[in-house]
């Protein structure tokens, strides 16, 4: 899991004051009071934002208040309330209310879902102006209060990240080489099996503005579920992601049974695995003879069970087919999305 932290500084806006009046008309000497309310102080709100999945922009801007309520006025006006704030946080971020030395308070938002919202600061009430306070014992009242200020909160914002796309793979079949060529997450690589201890996430820029989340777990045998190797305890990392990787290294024979072994592995682990979104990646494509491509894939398609999945052809060493690779796995994710 990719852990991104920030911390922060919420306050509410301050409630506008309330007002003392009394009506005055010409013919009336004495008019009932008339002072409005002010308004309430915006909120600031967090808000679920899926289209990002980093917490960098709170290293630049740190502080976040809402818009303060207006004064009630005469003629039993009331003051606008303060524009609420809203912050754009990305899934998968839990925010906690620290005090000053910066220990947890408690925990105050939980966004996990597009739809998640929460008042991370409420504003301050407006003051009751001196109208409301008229009664059968006291006609001309002159009190009126004051507003409220805001609440003011320290926050400290964690992003645990959840990945969409996890690569799944015997061990050596080139998952780690694959993640460090897509991503800015360097995890070792080397030619012994099981390099990958653990999990690791790298953020993959399609584009400017989008990206997704890729996961490598250690390498799967066959008998993981009963604990050979390292066992399938870190497939709970790929649990919840959108789409799988099969990633496999095209010199291998009989790619069609380890395909199924590792789905078999998958399923023991929890059955739904197997049917999520996925793709085949034949990694190591420049280690067959130039004009034998087809002819490898060939085999690998007519000899699997499953004829739909979709299988690309890569070499994670040179960057062969890496941006095709790139781009159809965002498109699974948006799509599903
Ligand atoms: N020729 C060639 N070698 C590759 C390619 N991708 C990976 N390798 C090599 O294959 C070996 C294993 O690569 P890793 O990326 O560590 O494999 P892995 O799947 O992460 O392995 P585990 O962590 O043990 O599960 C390393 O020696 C890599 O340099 C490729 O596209 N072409
Ligand atoms: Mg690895």
């Amino acid at each position: 899991m990719f852990i991104d932290y920030a911390k922060i500084r919420v306050d509410g806006g301050r409630g506008g004051n309330g007002c003392r009046s009394f009506r005055r008309e010409k013919h009336v000497p004495h008019g009932g009071p008339d002072g409005g309310c002010g308004g309430d102080g915006g909120d600031v709100i967090a808000l679920a934002d899926p289209d990002i999945n980093t917490l960098i922009r709170y290293n630049y801007k740190k502080h976040f208040e809402g818009g303060d309520g207006k004064a009630g006025q005469g003629s039993n006006k009331y003051g606008k309330s303060g524009d609420d704030v809203f912050i754009k946080f990305p899934l998968g971020t839990v925010i906690y209310e620290i005090d000053e030395a910066g220990n947890r308070i408690q925990k105050i938002a939980d966004i996990s879902d597009e739809n998640d919202k929460a008042v991370l600061a409420k504003g301050g009430k407006g003051g009751r102006g001196n109208a409301v306070f008229t009664s059968t014992t006291n006609q001309a009242p002159t009190r009126f209060e004051k507003g409220e200020k805001g609440e003011v909160k320290h926050l400290e914002v964690v992003l645990k990240l959840m990945a969409d796309a996890g690569l799944v793979g015997f061990p050596n079949a080139g998952k780690s080489t694959l993640i460090s060529h897509l991503s800015a997450a360097h995890p070792k690589v080397a030619s012994y099996q099981f390099t990958t201890l653990q999990p690791c996430i790298g953020v993959v820029r399609v584009d400017e503005i989008h990206s997704f989340v890729m996961a490598d777990i250690p390498g799967i045998i066959e008998g993981a579920h009963n604990g050979k190797g390292l066992g399938i305890q870190f497939l709970k990392h790929i649990e919840r992601n959108k789409v799988l990787l099969y990633v496999m290294d095209i010199t291998q024979p009989q790619l069609d049974e380890k395909f199924q072994t590792l789905k078999n592995e998958l399923a023991s682990y929890k059955k739904s695995l197997v049917n999520r979104e996925s793709l085949i990646v034949l990694n190591k494509i420049d280690l067959i003879p130039k004009g034998d491509l087809d002819k490898y894939v060939k085999v690998v398609k007519e000899n699997l069970q499953d004829k739909n999945i979709k299988i690309i052809p890569v070499s994670a060493a040179t960057g062969k087919n890496l941006d095709k690779l790139k781009y159809e796995v965002y498109h699974i994710i948006k799509k599903l999305k």
